[in-house]
Protein backbone atom coordinates (compact mmCIF):
# COMPACT_ATOMS: atom_id res chain seq x y z
CA UNK A 1 0.00 0.00 0.00
CA UNK A 2 1.42 3.69 -0.79
CA UNK A 3 0.34 4.71 2.09
CA UNK A 4 2.87 2.63 4.38
CA UNK A 5 5.49 4.52 2.03
CA UNK A 6 4.96 7.02 4.88
CA UNK A 7 4.98 4.55 8.24
CA UNK A 8 8.15 5.30 10.32
CA UNK A 9 7.58 2.27 12.73
CA UNK A 10 10.53 0.76 14.14
CA UNK A 11 12.65 4.17 13.46
CA UNK A 12 14.65 6.38 15.63
CA UNK A 13 14.48 10.34 15.33
CA UNK A 14 16.69 12.74 16.70
CA UNK A 15 15.27 16.25 16.43
CA UNK A 16 17.57 19.11 18.03
CA UNK A 17 16.19 22.06 19.81
CA UNK A 18 12.49 19.64 19.94
CA UNK A 19 11.67 21.28 23.29
CA UNK A 20 8.86 23.69 21.72
CA UNK A 21 8.07 25.62 18.14
CA UNK A 22 8.07 24.42 14.81
CA UNK A 23 10.93 21.23 15.93
CA UNK A 24 8.26 19.97 18.58
CA UNK A 25 5.27 20.04 15.86
CA UNK A 26 7.58 18.23 13.23
CA UNK A 27 9.15 15.60 16.19
CA UNK A 28 5.40 15.28 16.69
CA UNK A 29 4.74 14.26 13.34
CA UNK A 30 7.41 11.62 13.14
CA UNK A 31 5.70 10.54 16.14
CA UNK A 32 2.26 9.84 15.15
CA UNK A 33 4.08 8.11 11.83
CA UNK A 34 5.18 5.57 14.15
CA UNK A 35 9.31 6.69 15.24
CA UNK A 36 10.50 6.42 18.37
CA UNK A 37 11.71 10.32 19.51
CA UNK A 38 15.13 11.59 20.56
CA UNK A 39 14.74 15.32 21.77
CA UNK A 40 17.50 17.56 22.48
CA UNK A 41 17.70 20.73 23.82
CA UNK A 42 19.36 22.82 26.43
CA UNK A 43 17.60 23.74 29.17
CA UNK A 44 16.50 21.02 31.77
CA UNK A 45 13.13 22.34 32.49
CA UNK A 46 12.00 22.96 28.82
CA UNK A 47 13.03 19.27 28.45
CA UNK A 48 10.96 18.36 31.33
CA UNK A 49 8.01 19.74 30.52
CA UNK A 50 8.73 18.94 26.90
CA UNK A 51 8.90 15.25 27.60
CA UNK A 52 5.72 15.45 29.57
CA UNK A 53 3.98 16.86 27.24
CA UNK A 54 5.30 14.36 24.42
CA UNK A 55 4.36 11.19 26.42
CA UNK A 56 0.76 12.98 27.57
CA UNK A 57 0.08 12.41 23.89
CA UNK A 58 1.30 8.87 24.15
CA UNK A 59 4.28 9.23 22.08
CA UNK A 60 7.80 7.46 22.86
CA UNK A 61 9.97 10.67 23.34
CA UNK A 62 13.20 10.56 25.90
CA UNK A 63 15.64 13.68 25.81
CA UNK A 64 18.79 14.85 25.81
CA UNK A 65 20.32 17.85 27.10
CA UNK A 66 23.46 18.83 24.94
CA UNK A 67 24.77 21.90 23.44
CA UNK A 68 24.78 21.35 19.16
CA UNK A 69 27.64 22.67 18.89
CA UNK A 70 30.33 21.37 20.80
CA UNK A 71 31.52 18.66 18.96
CA UNK A 72 32.86 16.51 21.71
CA UNK A 73 28.94 17.13 23.34
CA UNK A 74 27.55 15.65 20.11
CA UNK A 75 30.03 12.78 19.88
CA UNK A 76 29.05 11.44 23.39
CA UNK A 77 26.00 12.11 23.31
CA UNK A 78 24.92 10.16 19.46
CA UNK A 79 27.22 7.59 21.09
CA UNK A 80 24.35 7.46 24.61
CA UNK A 81 21.68 8.14 22.35
CA UNK A 82 22.72 4.92 19.68
CA UNK A 83 23.42 2.77 22.79
CA UNK A 84 20.17 3.45 24.67
CA UNK A 85 18.12 4.15 22.12
CA UNK A 86 19.24 2.44 19.23
CA UNK A 87 20.86 3.42 15.73
CA UNK A 88 20.07 6.99 14.58
CA UNK A 89 17.65 6.89 11.31
CA UNK A 90 16.72 10.28 10.97
CA UNK A 91 18.33 13.45 12.09
CA UNK A 92 15.90 17.00 11.78
CA UNK A 93 18.50 19.37 12.17
CA UNK A 94 16.13 21.97 13.57
CA UNK A 95 18.13 24.29 16.52
CA UNK A 96 18.37 27.87 15.28
CA UNK A 97 18.79 31.48 17.22
CA UNK A 98 17.84 35.04 15.58
CA UNK A 99 18.82 38.14 16.16
CA UNK A 100 17.10 40.91 14.13
CA UNK A 101 20.13 44.05 14.22
CA UNK A 102 21.04 45.85 11.27
CA UNK A 103 24.08 44.83 9.61
CA UNK A 104 26.42 48.15 10.38
CA UNK A 105 25.11 47.82 14.39
CA UNK A 106 25.60 43.98 14.56
CA UNK A 107 28.74 42.83 16.43
CA UNK A 108 30.99 40.32 15.23
CA UNK A 109 30.32 37.85 18.49
CA UNK A 110 26.84 38.23 17.62
CA UNK A 111 27.08 37.42 13.76
CA UNK A 112 29.61 34.41 14.88
CA UNK A 113 26.59 33.12 17.01
CA UNK A 114 24.37 33.22 14.75
CA UNK A 115 26.30 31.20 11.81
CA UNK A 116 27.79 29.08 14.36
CA UNK A 117 24.21 27.70 15.70
CA UNK A 118 22.38 27.91 13.04
CA UNK A 119 25.41 26.77 10.36
CA UNK A 120 28.06 25.11 12.04
CA UNK A 121 25.78 22.81 14.14
CA UNK A 122 23.82 20.98 11.56
CA UNK A 123 27.30 20.47 9.75
CA UNK A 124 28.33 18.98 13.13
CA UNK A 125 25.65 17.27 13.81
CA UNK A 126 25.25 15.26 10.63
CA UNK A 127 28.97 14.61 9.88
CA UNK A 128 28.41 12.27 13.33
CA UNK A 129 25.05 11.14 12.86
CA UNK A 130 25.89 10.19 9.32
CA UNK A 131 28.51 7.62 9.97
CA UNK A 132 26.43 5.46 11.22
CA UNK A 133 24.05 5.47 8.63
CA UNK A 134 26.70 5.18 5.98
CA UNK A 135 27.93 1.47 7.96
CA UNK A 136 24.04 1.15 7.58
CA UNK A 137 23.31 2.02 4.08
CA UNK A 138 20.71 3.76 4.91
CA UNK A 139 19.45 7.40 6.40
CA UNK A 140 17.54 10.37 6.19
CA UNK A 141 18.80 14.15 7.38
CA UNK A 142 16.27 16.81 7.27
CA UNK A 143 17.98 20.38 7.50
CA UNK A 144 15.31 23.12 8.60
CA UNK A 145 16.28 26.14 6.31
CA UNK A 146 14.12 29.35 6.05
CA UNK A 147 12.33 31.87 3.23
CA UNK A 148 15.69 33.78 4.50
CA UNK A 149 17.91 31.22 2.39
CA UNK A 150 16.09 32.52 -0.74
CA UNK A 151 15.27 36.20 0.31
CA UNK A 152 16.64 39.10 2.30
CA UNK A 153 15.07 40.79 5.15
CA UNK A 154 15.84 44.22 6.88
CA UNK A 155 17.74 42.95 10.39
CA UNK A 156 18.12 39.38 9.89
CA UNK A 157 21.73 39.86 7.50
CA UNK A 158 23.67 36.97 9.86
CA UNK A 159 19.95 34.68 9.86
CA UNK A 160 20.59 35.14 6.22
CA UNK A 161 23.66 34.24 5.57
CA UNK A 162 23.42 31.01 7.56
CA UNK A 163 20.17 29.87 5.95
CA UNK A 164 21.33 30.34 2.83
CA UNK A 165 24.39 28.76 3.84
CA UNK A 166 22.40 25.88 5.02
CA UNK A 167 20.44 25.46 1.40
CA UNK A 168 24.10 25.50 0.21
CA UNK A 169 25.53 22.65 2.41
CA UNK A 170 22.15 20.40 2.72
CA UNK A 171 22.81 19.98 -1.45
CA UNK A 172 26.53 19.42 -0.93
CA UNK A 173 25.65 17.06 1.54
CA UNK A 174 23.27 15.26 -0.76
CA UNK A 175 26.24 15.60 -3.40
CA UNK A 176 28.09 13.37 -1.32
CA UNK A 177 26.22 10.68 0.83
CA UNK A 178 23.59 10.09 -1.14
CA UNK A 179 25.64 6.87 -2.77
CA UNK A 180 25.37 5.73 0.35
CA UNK A 181 21.39 5.78 0.15
CA UNK A 182 20.89 8.47 2.46
CA UNK A 183 19.02 11.44 1.76
CA UNK A 184 19.40 14.50 2.93
CA UNK A 185 16.87 17.62 2.33
CA UNK A 186 15.58 20.70 3.72
CA UNK A 187 12.18 21.96 4.94
CA UNK A 188 11.79 25.92 4.78
CA UNK A 189 9.48 27.37 6.67
CA UNK A 190 7.77 30.64 5.70
CA UNK A 191 6.28 32.67 8.29
CA UNK A 192 4.87 30.71 11.62
CA UNK A 193 3.33 31.63 14.94
CA UNK A 194 6.12 30.18 17.00
CA UNK A 195 7.89 32.08 19.99
CA UNK A 196 10.55 32.78 17.40
CA UNK A 197 8.33 35.39 15.78
CA UNK A 198 6.11 36.41 18.77
CA UNK A 199 7.85 39.65 18.57
CA UNK A 200 6.60 40.75 14.87
CA UNK A 201 3.34 39.06 15.46
CA UNK A 202 1.32 41.31 17.45
CA UNK A 203 -1.52 43.09 16.14
CA UNK A 204 -0.50 46.62 15.16
CA UNK A 205 3.07 45.94 14.51
CA UNK A 206 3.64 46.44 10.64
CA UNK A 207 5.50 43.26 10.17
CA UNK A 208 2.06 41.40 11.25
CA UNK A 209 0.41 43.17 8.73
CA UNK A 210 3.03 42.63 6.07
CA UNK A 211 3.12 39.22 6.48
CA UNK A 212 -0.58 38.16 6.71
CA UNK A 213 -0.24 40.77 3.01
CA UNK A 214 2.83 39.25 1.40
CA UNK A 215 1.66 35.58 1.79
CA UNK A 216 -1.06 34.51 -0.43
CA UNK A 217 -2.46 31.91 2.17
CA UNK A 218 -3.44 35.03 3.83
CA UNK A 219 -2.19 34.11 6.95
CA UNK A 220 0.30 33.14 9.23
CA UNK A 221 1.90 29.38 9.54
CA UNK A 222 0.53 26.82 12.13
CA UNK A 223 3.44 24.63 13.31
CA UNK A 224 1.47 21.67 12.83
CA UNK A 225 1.05 22.68 8.90
CA UNK A 226 5.09 21.45 8.69
CA UNK A 227 4.07 17.47 10.05
CA UNK A 228 3.21 16.29 6.67
CA UNK A 229 6.80 18.15 4.65
CA UNK A 230 8.20 15.93 8.12
CA UNK A 231 6.66 12.72 7.72
CA UNK A 232 7.65 12.82 3.95
CA UNK A 233 11.15 13.66 3.85
CA UNK A 234 12.20 11.38 6.93
CA UNK A 235 10.13 8.28 5.25
CA UNK A 236 10.54 5.72 2.35
CA UNK A 237 7.76 8.32 0.26
CA UNK A 238 10.93 9.78 -0.36
CA UNK A 239 13.41 7.62 -0.85
CA UNK A 240 14.64 9.35 -4.75
CA UNK A 241 14.53 12.97 -3.10
CA UNK A 242 17.66 14.63 -2.39
CA UNK A 243 19.58 17.80 -1.72
CA UNK A 244 15.85 19.32 -2.22
CA UNK A 245 14.28 22.20 -0.10
CA UNK A 246 10.71 21.80 0.53
CA UNK A 247 9.33 25.32 0.83
CA UNK A 248 6.26 25.37 2.92
CA UNK A 249 4.96 28.66 3.37
CA UNK A 250 1.78 29.79 2.17
CA UNK A 251 2.51 30.73 -1.09
CA UNK A 252 5.34 33.46 0.12
CA UNK A 253 8.23 32.60 -2.76
CA UNK A 254 5.74 31.81 -5.68
CA UNK A 255 4.58 35.62 -6.15
CA UNK A 256 6.21 39.30 -5.50
CA UNK A 257 3.41 40.17 -3.57
CA UNK A 258 0.61 42.72 -3.74
CA UNK A 259 -0.29 46.25 -2.68
CA UNK A 260 -2.02 46.11 0.88
CA UNK A 261 -5.22 47.30 -0.45
CA UNK A 262 -5.73 44.90 -3.74
C1 LIG B 1 12.01 37.00 10.79
C2 LIG B 1 11.43 35.66 11.14
C3 LIG B 1 11.89 34.61 10.14
C4 LIG B 1 11.11 33.35 10.30
C5 LIG B 1 11.46 32.29 9.30
C6 LIG B 1 10.99 32.64 7.96
O1 LIG B 1 12.39 37.75 11.69
O2 LIG B 1 12.03 37.29 9.59
O3 LIG B 1 11.73 35.31 12.43
O4 LIG B 1 13.19 34.43 10.25
O5 LIG B 1 11.26 32.83 11.53
O6 LIG B 1 12.79 31.96 9.32
O7 LIG B 1 11.27 31.58 7.09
Amino acid sequence: MSIDLFDLKGKVALITGGTHGLGMAMAKGLGEAGAKLVIDGHTSSKMDTAIQEYNSENLDASGYLFDVTDEKQVISNIKRIEKEVGPIDILVNNAGIIKRIPLEEMSVEDFSEILNIDLVAPFIMAKHVVKGMINRGSGKIINICSMMSELGRNTVGAYAAAKGGLKMLTRNMATEWAKHNIQINGIGPGYFATSQTKPIRVDGHPFNDFIVNRTPAAKWGDPNDLKGAAIFLASNASNFVNGHILYVDGGILATIGKPINE
